[in-house]
This record gives C-alpha cells, sequence and structure tokens, in this order.
C-alpha cells in the first residue's frame, strides 16, 4: 500500500506561509485526506519553551547552543512523522530543517558555517516536496512590515533569503548534493492569496493523489 507524502512549506517572515499551510490543510481534508499539522519551532515542548523565550528576546543563548535547540525541536517529532506517514496520514509542515540552515547560516557575527548548521539535521524525515515561498523584503514590508521576534528585520531577512536560494540549488532537482531528495519548488508569494494557494494545489496534486510506495528517505543521508 502506498504511504502519504511529507510536504513541507518554507518561506520567509511575512511569506503568508502559515496562512498558505493552513489553506492546504483544509483543501486536503475536504478532498478526503487525513492530514498531521505540525508547526517549527514547535513551541509547545519544553525545548520550544526555550526557543519562545529567546525568540521573544526574553531570554538570551549562544547561538550555537540555539541552534542545537532548533535542531532538536525537530528530532523531537521525528518518529511521529514518520509513523503518520506510514498509517497514509499527509504531513504537513510549516518549516523544517531548511530554515533551520538559514536563520542560523545568516545570522552573525561571528557567523555559523553553512556546513556546521546543517549537521544536526542530516538524517531526519526527508519531505518529498518542500515549497519555498519566496518574497522580496520590499514586498514584506508593503504587507505591512515584520513584528517584534528577534529575526524579524529587513537585513537579517535579505541574508536569509540568500541562504535559500543555497539550498533550494543545491536540493533541486532531488538527489542534489548532500544527498537530499526533496523535490524543492520555488513559488512566488508576492502574488494574492488565492492565486498562490492555486499554485501550491498544482504542485502537490499528482502526489497527493498517488501517495508513495518508497519508504521515507533521509535528508542529506550522504554526510552521515
Ligand atoms: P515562526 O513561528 O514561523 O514565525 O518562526 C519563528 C522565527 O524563528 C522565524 O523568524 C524563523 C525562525 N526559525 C524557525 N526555525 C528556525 C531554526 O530552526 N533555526 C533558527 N535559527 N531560526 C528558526
Amino acid at each position: 500500500m502506498p504511504r502519504a507524502p511529507f510536504i513541507v512549506i518554507e518561506g520567509l517572515d511575512r511569506s503568508g506561509k502559515t496562512t498558505q499551510t493552513s489553506l492546504l490543510r483544509s483543501r486536503l481534508e475536504q478532498s478526503g485526506h487525513h492530514v498531521a499539522l505540525l508547526k517549527f519551532p514547535d513551541r509547545t515542548t519544553p525545548i520550544g519553551t526555550l526557543i519562545d523565550s529567546y525568540l521573544r528576546s526574553q531570554s538570551d543563548l549562544d547561538d550555537h547552543a540555539i541552534h542545537l535547540l532548533f535542531s532538536a525541536n525537530r528530532w523531537e517529532l521525528a518518529s511521529r512523522i514518520e509513523s503518520n506517514l506510514k498509517s497514509n496520514t499527509i504531513v504537513l509542515c510549516d518549516r523544517y530543517a531548511f530554515s533551520g540552515i538559514a536563520f542560523s547560516a545568516a545570522k552573525g557575527p561571528p557567523p555559523l558555517g553553512y556546513e556546521w548548521c546543517r549537521a544536526p539535521d542530516v538524517g531526519l524525515p526527508c519531505p518529498d516536496v518542500t515549497l519555498f515561498l519566496d518574497i522580496t523584503p520590499e514586498k514584506a514590508r508593503e504587507r505591512g512590515g515584520y513584528g517584534e521576534e528577534r529575526y524579524e528585520k529587513e537585513e537579517m531577512q535579505r541574508r536569509v533569503r540568500e541562504v535559500f536560494r543555497r539550498l533550494g540549488e543545491e536540493t533541486g532537482g532531488g538527489g542534489g548534493s548532500g544527498g537530499t531528495t526533496t523535490r524543492w519548488e520555488v513559488i512566488d508569494a508576492g502574488r494574492d492569496q488565492e492565486t498562490v494557494s492555486m499554485e501550491i494545489w498544482r504542485r502537490v496534486e499528482n502526489l497527493v493523489a498517488n501517495g508513495l510506495e518508497e519508504d521515507v528517505d533521509r535528508l542529506w543521508k550522504d554526510r552521515s
């Protein structure tokens, strides 16, 4: 029996990611699918509480330490992702390991190395498709700008976007460097909500209808 797909939605702050994730969930459920919606960071776990306090600048942590906590927060839910997929429940995830690398590698000084940032997430369940909602920092500003959290600054978002671009280039096409087999799809999120949601649907429709025969892959498995 085919298993359900693992779908990740990634994007910059103000890209409409959370809205689009919720629209996709509704559409999947209306089509009769079971969906488990996850959001990273998951601020409800004990590790997530530390992350939440850091993001709201209520606590300070060493850059390496907080990076490892974000990754641990994903590992906490890794077995749940796998068991859902096996029992034919689609896993839809708002942010994942790619945010982990992009946000940590973009900050500094001193900068954290890209490879160092990637290492703790090697071996996590690999998404079957990653939809990257791309938006320029200018467009994000037009949408009312950023909130008060730690990374919500225009210059930071510009650097984050560059790291996402690198991740996309290395990941695109399946089996890209690093042994990643996720399909990386860039979606212009500067357009209106309806257009973006229709495009997202178009990009996942077949995957969702057919399911997958192969087991869940591992992220960057050739680095493990
Ligand atoms: P959100 O709840 O989606 O608004 O994300 C909170 C903020 O945390 C957002 O600015 C992106 C950032 N973020 C998400 N995941 C990670 C991660 O794994 N590592 C780092 N450094 N930042 C992350």
